[in-house]
């Protein structure tokens, strides 16, 4: 059976050319790049090309610092303990705000700092499902050292004004963060545009590998390190810089702001065409509005099939989707995310996530279509709570 991959929010599979550029620094060029001899030198000038993809990706300036890291997930870390090290511990500042529909990567981090005394505020969406400035002008105060809010919404795709956001921060003189993972190759990301002061991203969520990600920090901020030791990065993140996926994650960046207007029409065209096929199934509800959105995410609830149901039938029918962050899928509980919506249980309970990524092909959508269709007939014809009057 033919397997259809559509949850490219959860990762995206590796671009063969990204693999192709990696290879030969697992076996040839496998230098420690900080030894003084030809197989740490030698892979000095990939490192630098990966360096400068990097920036011209997201629009940084030679005074910035984009420090290569693990992942996301440790560049918020790395940012939200930082600014706690640097502004809350000494009592300069005791408040962090940020949103009810972060990834958890975000969010568990500030209830890590709660924990140590700092106040946090949790923003809610408006009915639209974004944080706009009035919401957080609200919150802002003269106590708040750092405002962290994502780009792009890894469950609605829902993109969010972060030009905007990030002015009324300076304005303030509070420090901005932003998680571009699911930004990053799907909309344009310009740091200098939008005024951020971090930024973090992850390389699997654009067809880089997994286990490597970027903290963008604006030139001329320091920010205490996560990581302690052997004074890679300029001492700003330690540890050996894992080459191969450095120089993956480089071209993966590169790669993604070529797709980027393939992106925006053909990504988009068979997203439109698959949520179309899903809104011809009657009692679908797809949530935020299109535009709004990145251009290959759909989120829908189908009334009458739990979400959980509905993947187990797609699975078997070779097709991959989500219900929602499969980082939350292991709990049983309603996705934030619908809760600071004010989406009712019912509604939560049977959202699944469908995304897209270039890889995806018309004739995967148009299958895709049909086993949705068929999925949903099967379901509710077995569901208590479903009946068509
Ligand atoms: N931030 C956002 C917005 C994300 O979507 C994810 C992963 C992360 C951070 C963490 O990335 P990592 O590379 O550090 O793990 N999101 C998802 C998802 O939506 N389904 O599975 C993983």
């Amino acid at each position: 059976m033919e397997r259809i991959y559509l949850d490219n929010n959860a990762t995206t599979v590796v671009d063969p050319r990204v693999r192709e550029a990696m290879d030969p620094f697992f076996c040839q060029s496998y230098g420690n790049p900080n030894s003084l001899h030809d197989f740490g030198t030698e892979v000095h000038e990939a490192m630098r090309i990966a360096m400068d993809r990097l920036y011209a990706g997201i629009g940084a300036r030679d005074e910035d610092d984009i420090l290569i890291n693990s992942c996301a997930t440790e560049g918020a870390n790395h940012v939200l303990k930082g600014i706690w090290f640097d502004l809350i511990r000494s009592g300069k500042k005791d408040h962090v705000i940020t949103t009810q529909v972060e990834h958890p990567c975000v969010k568990e981090t500030c209830q890590f700092l709660e924990s140590l005394g700092t106040r946090v505020t949790y923003l809610p969406v408006n009915a639209d499902g974004i944080v706009t400035p009035d919401i957080l002008a609200a919150a802002l105060t003269d106590r708040t050292a750092l405002v962290s809010i994502m780009w792009a919404n890894n469950e609605t795709g829902l993109v969010f004004p972060i030009a905007d956001l990030a002015a009324l921060c300076r304005e303030r003189g509070v420090l901005f963060h932003t998680d571009a993972v699911q930004a990053i190759g799907k909309v344009p990301v310009d740091v200098k545009m939008a005024g951020v002061d971090f930024l973090t991203f992850s390389a699997h969520k654009f067809h880089g590998p997994k286990g490597v990600g970027g903290l963008f920090i604006r030139g001329g901020r320091s920010l205490t390190p996560l990581f302690h030791g052997g004074e890679q990065m300029e001492g700003k993140r330690s540890g050996t810089i894992n080459v191969p996926y450095m120089v993956g994650m480089g071209l993966a960046m590169e790669l993604a702001q070529d797709n980027l207007p393939r992106e925006a029409t053909e990504v988009r065209r068979l997203r439109d065409r698959l949520e179309d096929a899903i809104m011809a199934i009657p009692d679908t509800v797809v949530i935020g509005r299109r535009e709004l959105r990145t251009p290959n995410t759909i989120l829908v609830s189908i009334r009458g099939v739990e979400g959980e149901a509905m993947i187990w039938d797609l699975n078997r029918h070779g097709i991959a989707a989500s219900t929602g962050s499969a980082c939350a899928s292991e709990s049983l509980e309603a996705n934030p995310i619908f809760v600071a919506m004010g989406m009712t249980s019912e509604l939560a309970h049977t959202a699944i996530r469908l995304s897209l990524s270039r890889f995806t092909t018309e004739a995967e959508i148009h299958r895709a279509c049909e086993v949705l269709r068929g999925s949903v007939e099967r379901l509710r014809a077995i569901s208590s709570s479903y009946s068509k009057s």
